[in-house]
């Protein structure tokens, strides 16, 4: 069995796998030499040669135990038909948002649009680099996808003044990510996937009050299908601030922490199996920092299910040799 899997599943404490948010790509110059050469972003995300290509990447360098499709979590608004398009230094650019149009959508028109990507994940199951390891297939939350669908970019600097203005939109939104959502994961797992990660990135800008109608109830009903299909799952709500709640209302197979919450309070009062936690901007220090806070997130959850992570995306200016003393040390541990 792989490795996450039975910390996932069996709940074993004496192994620390390890895997990395956002590991093909960015930081990676084989990587960076392929995006040089291809443009345009979605069109990489829908090579299934050059895709798997990527997601297979960090899994020669590094002794990894998982491999992360590389695609997006906003193929997903492109499968529904909505402009998507990735700016050089601006990031994801969004189109009007036809309601109607995306209402009436048919699911194999869906499919049709997003097709290589399962290819991509049959390519990558097939390939002996990921034989004994995890395939992680994902998707972004709902709420996570209806903040880049309504804001058309990036909500770093802020929501539009308008986002909360339409309720019926926003609702309906949801009501149609879900079922696509559900048709996205379910082919992600019949062609190898055999973790999904439900990525929350924007979690963190709702007031407490708003969170059970835009993130517990539609996270939680695709936990439950992804569930249904006999597979794992991990939610990464970033930026929530009681990850207690989450747990015991989501419940996830396990829950991916980020950076800002404390492991301590995590360990002793969440259950299930912890992933993640390591600030990405320790990676940019030295050696003997980076020894010293990974080792305090192992210590603190010696005797708990974890997976070694970190807490965010690694940041594209992390050097190579510091991936490779961390999974290293890692598995020495
Ligand atoms: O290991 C991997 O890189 C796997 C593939 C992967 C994943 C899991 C990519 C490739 N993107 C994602 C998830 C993703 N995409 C998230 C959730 C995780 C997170 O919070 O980091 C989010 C929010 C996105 C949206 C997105 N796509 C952004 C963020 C924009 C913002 O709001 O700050 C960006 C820059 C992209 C483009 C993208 N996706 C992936 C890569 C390698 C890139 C960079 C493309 C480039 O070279 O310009």
């Amino acid at each position: 069995m792989s490795l996450l899997n039975d910390v996932l599943i069996n709940k074993k404490t004496s192994i620390n796998p390890i895997w990395i948010m956002r590991q093909a790509g960015r930081y990676l110059p084989e990587f960076r030499e392929i995006r040089s050469k291809n443009t345009d972003f979605i069109k990489l995300c829908l090579n299934p040669d050059l895709s798997s290509e990527i997601t297979l990447q960090p899994l020669k360098r590094f002794d990894l135990d998982a491999a992360i499709i590389f695609s997006d979590i906003l193929m997903v608004p492109y499968g529904l038909n909505q402009k998507v398009e990735f700016k050089k230094s601006f990031g994801p650019l969004l189109g009007d948002l036809n309601l109607k149009e995306m209402s009436e959508l048919d699911e194999i028109d869906f499919v049709q649009r997003i097709f290589p990507i399962y290819k991509t994940l049959n390519l990558i199951k097939k390939n002996p680099l990921t034989k004994n390891k995890n395939i992680i297939g994902f998707v972004g939350a709902p709420w996570t996808l209806l903040v880049y669908m309504i804001n058309k970019q990036s909500p770093k600097k802020q929501l539009i003044d308008t986002f909360y203005k339409d309720d019926f939109l926003l609702n309906r939104i949801l009501i149609i990510l879900e079922k696509f959502l559900k048709v996205h994961i379910k082919n992600q797992i019949d062609n190898g996937a055999d973790i999904i990660q439900i990525f929350d990135s924007w979690a963190g800008l709702l007031d407490q009050k708003d969170l059970p109608n835009y993130v517990y109830i539609p996270t939680l009903n695709l936990v439950d299908y992804v569930k249904s299909l006999g597979v794992p799952v991990i939610c990464f709500p970033r930026g929530i601030k009681d990850y207690k709640n989450y747990c015991d209302i989501v419940k996830p197979d396990a829950i991916c922490i980020d950076y800002e919450v404390d492991p301590l309070y995590i360990r002793k009062n969440i259950q299930i199996p912890v992933q993640g936690g390591l600030d990405p901007k320790i990676l940019l220090t030295d050696i003997k920092n980076l020894k010293k806070e990974a080792t305090r997130y192992l210590d603190i959850f010696k005797d708990h299910p974890y997976i070694f992570n970190l807490g965010h995306g690694i940041l594209p200016e992390t050097n190579i040799a510091n991936v490779e003393y961390l999974v290293k040390m890692v598995k020495d541990y």
